[in-house]
């Protein structure tokens, strides 16, 4: 399935790395793209979408939907 998130915080790729490592502990298959400019990010995997942004706010971002 595709989750698509809005994300506050995200700034650098270091994020980028943050957030797409804590998605892939859960899913080792996650396809995770982020867009900081638009402070999107766009996941394809098996995972719940509640479980996608609880893995997010876990690492220090805010989800805005
Ligand atoms: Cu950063």
């Amino acid at each position: 399935m595709k989750v698509a998130l809005k994300v506050a915080g995200m700034t650098c790729q270091h994020c980028i790395r943050a957030v797409t490592g804590a998605i892939q502990a859960l899913d080792p298959q996650a396809q995770v793209v982020v867009d900081l400019a638009a402070g999107t990010l766009a996941v394809q995997t098996s995972l719940p979408g509640n479980q996608v942004a609880a893995a997010v706010t876990a690492e220090g971002y805010q989800v805005l939907g």
